[in-house]
């Protein structure tokens, strides 16, 4: 097998890890993005888990290399591709749906499942774009609580490119913009799961990337693995919240790499 020429590189997982997502735009044959909307448009029933029977060509998705490629990247070469996903159609003149994090309060601190939510046509910011919060994703919070919380700062609108999929952590805080506008916005929801523990790097990975000192002046600005990693912060949490989220942020590292590798992060 040839080896995948879209693995992602050590400053996107590092910044995966950060902000507990990544977006690919899919370089798929002409028109099928547009196909794939229209036949969306003209369903009248939500099939559930059988969307992939309905509309085939979202298979086009699954298989796609960058999409192969950032799933190997985050979740190992033997990721698993799970049986339920789900047409999410935004209609036109709807509001919104509250904050969330998925399924049961069962969360993880490292990368063992994401979410692969697809957008087959141009999301604007009126068409009801997801929202997401980066950097939520190691914070577990009770839904009822989450529901009630309105503008988080830091959140953003998944408003994109016409097949565009963003790969999040299982547990990315999310939740849905008003459609204010006249289209229908689609979007497919799919989950992946990793099946095995990582035993050395499954992504584009090069030690020297590790070797930089630490500087403390760019903050933000971090452009090397261990300062997105050290210095970070999406949220804009105190100094505390901070230490701590530090500390995730190196275990979760520390596992991808295998964790019988050293790194010099800690
Ligand atoms: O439709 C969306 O933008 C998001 C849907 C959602 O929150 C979910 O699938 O859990």
């Amino acid at each position: 097998m040839s080896p995948n020429t879209h693995l992602l590189t050590d400053l996107e997982v590092a910044r995966f890890i950060v902000n507990g997502y990544h977006m690919v735009e899919l370089d798929l044959p002409d028109g099928v993005h547009e196909h794939i909307a229209e036949q969306l448009d003209a369903l009248t029933s939500n099939p559930g888990d059988g969307i992939t029977d309905t509309v085939p060509e979202l298979r086009q998705v699954l298989e796609a290399n960058a999409v192969t490629g950032a799933l190997t990247s985050l979740l190992g070469a033997e990721y698993t591709v799970g049986p339920h996903r789900h047409w999410h159609c935004k209609e036109p003149h709807t509001g919104t749906l509250h904050w969330h994090q998925d399924a049961t309060n069962n969360r993880d601190s490292r990368i063992v499942r994401c979410l692969g939510l697809y957008y087959p046509r141009t999301v604007t910011p009126d068409m009801g774009p997801t929202m997401i919060v980066p950097g939520t994703h190691f914070r577990n919070a009770p839904t009822d609580r989450m529901a009630t919380y309105t503008n988080i700062r830091g959140q953003i609108p998944l408003a994109v490119k016409a097949g565009t999929i963003a790969f999040t952590h299982f547990d990315l805080w999310h939740g849905t913009a008003a459609n204010r506008s006249n289209i229908k916005r689609h979007m497919v929801k799919f989950s992946f799961s990793r099946s095995k523990d990582n035993t050395s790097p499954t992504w584009n990975h090069d030690p020297a990337n590790l070797n930089d000192h630490r500087n403390w002046n760019l903050r933000e600005k971090a452009a090397t693995v261990g300062d997105i990693l050290t210095f970070a912060n999406p949220l804009g949490v105190s100094q505390s919240d901070h230490y701590k989220e530090r500390a995730i942020r190196n275990q979760c590292w520390n596992d991808l790499m295998g964790s019988s590798i050293p790194t010099p992060l800690d």
